[in-house]
């Protein structure tokens, strides 16, 4: 047995209260080395005749890669303490795996053993729970609708004229999405999340001029008000975009340290190298990136600090907004973030608090900061299989496996699942024109956990390669959509809000990976879901013991199948099934 590669320690992911009365345990294996995992667990106090009082219970194996196993187990400890330990068992050998090393028999020191002290209900990591039951619309306001031509800035173009540029304008605005609530309504989303929509510059506005105003071409402070009122009488939430690593060039403190150099009242609001402040060749102070238009704001400065934060909840308890997605939250430091969490939550604890993360972000999401992150990490991984075919599917189910188990369920359920954004290209345009493959991936993602987010535009098969080809005007002409898709997009969103089992009310895990067809399922307590998706462009037969001897209803067509002996499953090309039992 590698014991070496036996790996478990008393923090998140791998312990966690799930709930005020649960508490979840992982042990990670090597891959195929262990056959049995029992969990070891008992009351630190609970002795008789100097003998500590332990249980056994065995754990299962939640999911597996090339190089791991994941064991996973719920435990309710009766008096909200926990010593705990495992026991690994293979052909060959067992071992006793303790905090303070590993036994051939169970040690008699309760103090060798993993320890979860006392479950208190305050701190558990509770994110909003609406968010588990959020479908999420990505709308860049600039290219949703021009619905008040009023607004338009000057040079603004006809809509879907041409190639989106940098700086080219094409006046949407707040009215052009009020005007198409309905038909989000009828797509059935639940949740809007805006690119940002305060005074800036350019057609993107993540050079903020003043975070409490309106872009004035979007409109005013009424007809937001308007809009949000519209959205939630539609039941839908409203998110968005909190800009707080830089300013643009045009803050008027920013022009003030430009004026005024070091003499400027807001020099420490900025990173100054040195004087005179500089914007060519280079800029001689932080920025984003390297773009001199976006000076890094100094976060650790009181006076940022508070008028930031002022700013957070001025959107909340103005205009009763439900979330911040957070840009560049990366960035930014993490007691911000918990001062920021701290504010927001007194004003709305019901507020998604959302961080724009690319990469690992279990830093954010110990419950002081983010209650979730975008999960580039999953979008990647669904993007490089089912689009690109750069990975295979045994690849693609580690990929999504890992980002699993690398954080606790409570994170899991209320991840913000894109496919793209308006910083990648669009799911089409990676997917080679292939239709098939984008209602793969729409698939996956809408029965996958967490809180799916779905790209303006996407949903009726448009194109668009990086920034700024991502961002081109909705196509609202049907005969330009693909009406085919869109219906596919509604029925997957109708299946996700009406089959529990395909949203978060259960538990994902792969079955099968091989010949570039996934099946994976979602089990609830009195109902099961499995999926099967071929990703190749022929049809293929797989054979899965999971259906063995089981009626199931397909829950696309409704048509009742009893698989009897070996369960077979014909997939045509780029085909899938999911079937409930
Ligand atoms: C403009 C041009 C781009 C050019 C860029 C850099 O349009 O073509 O590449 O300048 O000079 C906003 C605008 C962009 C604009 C940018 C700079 O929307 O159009 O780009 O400002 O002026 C990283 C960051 C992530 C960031 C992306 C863009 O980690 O936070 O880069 N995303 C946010 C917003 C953007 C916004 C900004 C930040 C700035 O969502 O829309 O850009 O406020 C890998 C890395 C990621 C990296 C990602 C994308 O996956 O892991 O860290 O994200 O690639 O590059």
């Amino acid at each position: 047995m590698f014991i070496e590669a036996i790996y478990h320690r008393a923090i998140q992911p791998y312990l966690y209260a799930k709930d005020k009365d649960t508490v979840h345990i992982l042990l990670e294996t090597k891959a195929g080395d262990v056959d049995k995992v029992e969990l070891l667990y008992g009351d630190p106090y609970d002795f008789k005749d100097d003998q500590w009082q332990f249980k056994k219970l065995q754990m299962k194996l939640t999911g597996s890669t090339a190089r791991k196993d994941y064991w996973g187990i719920t435990i309710k400890p009766e008096f909200r303490r926990l010593r705990y330990g495992f026991r690994c068992s293979n052909q060959q050998t067992s071992v006793v795996v303790t905090e303070k090393g590993f036994y051939e028999n169970i040690p008699r020191e309760i103090g060798q053993f993993f320890c979860f002290p006392y479950v208190h209900e305050a701190d558990v990591f509770q994110p909003p729970a609406w968010v588990k039951d959020t479908i999420w619309y990505q709308v860049f306001p600039e290219r949703f609708a021009n619905g008040d031509s009023s607004l338009n800035p000057d040079g603004t173009l006809e809509w879907g004229s041409g190639e989106p540029t940098p700086t080219s304008f094409y006046g949407g605005d707040f009215q052009g999405v009020i005007d198409h609530l309905d038909y989000l309504q009828e797509l059935g989303v639940n949740g809007i999340y805006f690119t940002p929509i305060f005074k800036a510059h350019s057609n993107h506005k993540y050079d903020t001029i003043d975070y409490f105003e309106i872009d004035p071409q979007f409109g005013d402070k009424e007809t937001f008000r308007r809009l949000v009122k519209e959205c939630h009488l539609r039941g839908m939430k409203v998110m968005l975009d909190a800009v707080f690593n830089h300013s643009g060039f045009y803050f008027p403190p920013f022009q003030d340290v430009l004026k005024n150099q070091q003499e400027s009242k807001y020099v420490n609001w900025f990173y100054p190298w040195d004087f005179p402040i500089q914007t060519e060749p280079m800029p001689n102070y932080d920025t984003f990136a390297f773009v001199s238009t976006m000076p890094k704001l100094n976060t650790s400065d009181p006076e940022v600090r508070n008028y930031l934060l002022k700013v957070a909840t001025y959107w909340i308890e103005e205009f009763d907004i439900d979330g911040w997605r957070l840009d560049v939250a990366n960035e930014i430091d993490h007691s911000f973030w918990r001062d920021f969490r701290q504010v927001v939550k007194k004003v709305k604890p019901e507020a998604y608090i959302l961080g724009e993360v690319w990469h690992d972000s279990l830093k954010w999401l110990q419950g002081d900061q983010f209650d979730a992150v975008m999960n580039y990490p999953f979008t990647d991984a669904v993007i490089e299989f089912f689009a690109k075919d750069t990975i295979d599917c045994a690849m693609f189910k580690d990929r999504v496996t890992e980002v699993q188990h690398s954080y606790p369920s409570n994170v899991n359920e209320v991840s913000f699942n894109l496919l793209g954004s308006h910083d990648t290209a669009r799911i089409l345009t990676l997917a080679n024109g292939n239709i098939a493959k984008v209602k793969l991936m729409l698939l996956f993602q809408l029965s996958y956990t967490g809180s799916p987010c779905i790209y303006y535009g996407d949903e009726v098969g448009m194109t668009g390669g990086e920034d700024p080809g991502c961002r081109e005007c909705m196509e609202w002409d049907p005969s330009q959509q693909n009406r085919e898709l869109l219906s596919f997009v509604k029925q997957l969103i109708h299946l996700r809000k009406n089959i529990a089992t395909f949203g978060n009310d259960a538990t994902f895990r792969f079955e099968q990976a091989d010949n570039n067809v996934v099946i994976y399922s979602k089990k609830a307590k009195d109902t099961k879901l499995v999926f099967a998706l071929n990703n190749n462009e022929f049809a293929e037969t797989v054979n899965t013991d999971i259906l063995c001897g089981k009626e199931v209803v397909d829950v696309f067509t409704g048509e009742k199948i009893r698989f009897d002996g070996q369960a077979e499953i014909v997939l045509a090309p780029y085909g899938f099934i999911c079937v409930q039992f």
